[in-house]
């Protein structure tokens, strides 16, 4: 029996009827690593490649973010994951006798596990485990702030969990039951799966209000530019937010520094200015709960007009990094929207051969550091380029009293030159063509819109 079980001290059914009612919900502590001592385990699959990274290198990271204390590691190669105990069972009981000797109070393991894989292994081991989502899921739940990412990161907890309960009160039916009766645990787990149930149906309503009004507050900026930060999670995107806008956007050494999202206005040049979102990071393997849960917060990046993907090109393993990231863009449909590489932490990169060959698969990558504010001007001048190349050359010709297309005109458009003679103004402007229907509704009797060629090759 894992040693965590609340029941492991008790033998006698009265009690286990008290514990029952002393525990109404499933107990999520039992599923945090804080503070506890933790064994790191992999199994190492054939096609596994990290980098130049060692292969449990960032469950450690995971781990200690979540407040583990990493006592000890083991890893076995494998064909595939062993269906009943994830690792073979000889090791499985190697794993329980190292726990025994280390003192440790949870196993980690570097993928998710089925239900029974995980009873199993904690019957094994006598030990609790937890998976991948688990951990990743555990520190998503302490580092929501705002209502949005707590309600997102308990649906996700919640969903998970959910065809976990069996395991969560297994314990209870040691104790109790017999040949035609239910043991307790079945009971509280009956009862249990009603209140989860009603929980996580609340808990999706207020995501769909909530997914509402950021729906309309991301529309309302439609008229504007939007770029967003995207990458995978540490690589500096928070760091490249405040460095370009001054946000006093929260950052960290750590994983999942920033859970909300934050958008502020970028000056690209003493002209130009368009709005720069920051998001979520992304990792390999992100449970996919938690795309589900955080697409009102992914919504910044699939509306975006430009995608700056940032890479930390000083990472060992920035070359699958930055693969990750690509496959969950397309998992959340940005596959179409065009993006920039952007590699940082320039500042303490080395020559590696990843950071050579991923310097060769993203041709166009812009280098920066944001932390020391190198490259930052020629990132701007790759955005104002891009947003040329987009945009078409217009001559309109007005009335000095049309304010209403003059306005439009400062909104929606980047005005290059104005003249007046009489009454009449001839404005040269840039403009992108989803803005041409709006000018063109404000223009008045008399007026013109010319819209020049845009230049060859204009990316749209
Ligand atoms: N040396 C160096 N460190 C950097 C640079 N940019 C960011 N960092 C550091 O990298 C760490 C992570 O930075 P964040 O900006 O929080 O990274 P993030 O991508 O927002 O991370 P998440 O929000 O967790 O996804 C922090 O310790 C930063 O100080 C850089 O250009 N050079
Ligand atoms: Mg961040």
């Amino acid at each position: 029996m894992p040693s965590h079980s609340p029941a492991r001290d008790f033998c006698h059914g009265l009690l286990v009827v008290r514990l029952e009612a002393e525990l109404p919900e499933p107990r999520r502590d039992e599923l945090s690593v804080r503070r506890e001592q933790a064994l790191l385990v992999g199994a190492l699959l054939p096609g596994d490649d990290h980098g130049g990274e060692e292969p449990l290198d960032e469950l450690a990271r995971l781990a200690e973010t979540a407040g583990a204390r990493i006592v000890g590691r083991l890893t076995q190669k494998l064909p595939r994951i062993d269906p009943h105990t994830y690792i073979r069972r000889g090791k499985a009981e190697a794993l329980g006798r190292l726990c025994g000797g280390t003192g440790a109070d949870a196993i980690l393991c570097d993928h998710d596990l089925s239900p029974s894989q995980i009873h199993t292994l904690e019957a094994i081991t006598e030990t609790k485990v937890l998976d991948r989502s688990e951990l990743i899921l555990d520190i998503f739940a302490t580092r929501a702030k705002t209502r949005q990412a707590k309600v997102q990161v308990e649906l996700a907890q919640l969903e998970y969990t959910f065809p976990r309960l069996t395991r969560m009160w297994s314990h209870l039916d040691r104790h109790g039951g017999g040949i035609g009766t239910r043991g307790p645990g079945e009971r509280q787990l009956e009862s249990d799966r009603r209140v989860l149930n009603r929980r996580m149906r609340d808990m999706r309503r207020e995501l769909a209000e909530i997914a509402q009004r950021k729906s309309r507050e991301v529309a309302a900026r439609r008229d504007e530019f939007t770029t967003c930060l995207v990458g995978y999670t540490n690589a500096g995107k928070s760091t490249l937010l405040n460095a370009l806008t001054g946000a006093g956007a929260f950052t960290e050494d750590r994983l999942f520094a920033t859970l909300d999202t934050k958008t502020r206005t970028w000056q690209l040049d003493h002209g130009r200015r368009v709005l720069l979102s920051d998001t979520v990071g992304f990792i390999r393997r992100l449970p996919h709960h938690l795309i589900a849960s955080f697409h009102a917060t992914l919504e910044e990046a699939t509306r975006a007009d430009l995608l700056l993907h940032v890479v930390d090109i000083s990472h060992p393993d920035c070359l699958h990094q930055a693969e990750t990231v690509r496959q969950v863009l397309d998992e959340i449909g940005c596959a179409q929207t065009p993006a920039l590489t952007v590699f940082n932490k320039t500042d303490i990169a080395q020559a590696t051969p990843e950071a050579e060959l991923a310097a060769a698969l993203c041709p166009g990558h812009v280098r920066v550091s944001a932390l020391e504010g190198d490259g930052l001007e020629t990132l701007a001048e790759r955005v104002l380029e891009l947003l040329a190349r987009r945009e078409s050359r217009i001559t309109v010709d007005c009335h000095c009293r049309n304010g209403r297309l003059q306005a439009s005109l400062h909104r929606l458009a980047h005005v290059l030159a104005t003249d007046r003679a009489d009454e009449r103004l001839v404005i040269e402007a840039r403009v992108e063509p989803r803005h041409l229907p709006a000018l063109r509704a404000a223009a008045g009797q008399g007026d013109s819109i010319v819209v020049h060629a845009p230049p060859a090759g204009a990316a749209r």
